[in-house]
């Protein structure tokens, strides 16, 4: 059967689920904060990757309406945690472009934070180079969401174009470095050297500078020898459900 057709249905079934990948400061090696990751656990054809249902989402529009659920699910979550004493997070959230130029986005995250109780301050929206076709709409939303408090990252950065432009024009705070510039550091002399440069062009601007997709202790060790500040990857944790994620979290308090 078509994942289009199944999607609203696999929502109302609870099929879907959160992981929580963790993210960690470089200096003291402590959690900074977690990226809410989506899984589909499908009766029928087992855990589908959102690498292949976000596109099929976004395409028919649907993904406004799972988007959505992303953000409740994520927020409730995170203001559980807090109030059961583990340390309060940033919790990140991957926002679609589809889902980022609905008229109603601004107004749906201030009703969830509302709702759930979560200070702004505890909620990031991770966006992409894609979602910016349209800088105007773009900055005007960003700019509202900014004022309210809450965090806003460039995810998978270097891999879209005009990417230098936007860092120019948007209220950033995290500039979130593309695993494909960690993957062959640090054998690789070239990709080295651009992966520090784009640190710096991060640190030069003020903005946190996060690189995902670290695997290994040498890349943790470059990583931190050049001045980023956090890491994402399987070096540290996978992204894992959410009682593991209680778990790291009771861990480390
Ligand atoms: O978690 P994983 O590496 O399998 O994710 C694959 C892709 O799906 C990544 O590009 C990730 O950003 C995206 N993704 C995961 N969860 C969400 C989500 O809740 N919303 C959107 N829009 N994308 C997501
Ligand atoms: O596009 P985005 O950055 O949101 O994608 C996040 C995805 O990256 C998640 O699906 C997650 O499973 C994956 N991921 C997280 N850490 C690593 C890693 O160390 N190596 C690889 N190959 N993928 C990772
Ligand atoms: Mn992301
Ligand atoms: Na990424």
């Amino acid at each position: 059967v078509q994942i289009e057709k199944k999607l609203p249905r696999a929502l109302t079934d609870n099929e879907f689920e959160l992981f929580y990948q963790p993210k960690i400061d470089l200096t003291t090696q402590a959690l900074t904060g977690l990226e809410a990751l989506i899984r589909w656990n499908d009766p029928e054809h087992g855990r589908i990757s959102p690498a292949s249902f976000i596109p099929i989402a976004e395409d028919s529009g649907f993904i406004v309406e799972l988007g959505e659920w992303v953000l409740w699910e994520a927020c409730r979550t995170n203001k559980k945690w807090q109030d059961a004493g583990y340390p309060k997070l940033p919790i990140s959230v991957n926002v679609s472009a589809v889902q980022f130029r609905h008229p109603q986005f601004v107004r749906t995250v201030e009703t969830v934070l509302e709702q759930t109780g979560l200070e702004p301050k505890y909620l990031e929206l991770e966006v992409t180079e894609s979602l910016l076709n349209d800088p105007v709409l773009i900055k005007d939303r960003l700019d509202s969401l900014k004022q309210r408090g809450i965090s806003l990252s460039i995810d998978d950065f270097g891999t879209g174009y005009s990417s230098i432009y936007y860092l120019k024009e948007l209220p950033l705070q995290v500039l979130k470095i593309d695993r494909t510039f960690v993957q062959n550091t640090p054998s690789s002399p070239r990709d080295n050297s651009l992966l520090q440069s784009i640190i710096q062009l991060g640190k030069s601007l003020g903005l946190t500078v996060l690189a995902e997709g670290v695997e290994t202790k040498e890349q943790f060790d470059f990583l931190r020898q050049h001045d980023c500040d956090q890491i994402q990857g399987f070096y540290y944790s996978r992204p894992v459900d959410s009682d593991t994620m209680e778990e790291m979290l009771r861990i480390s308090l």
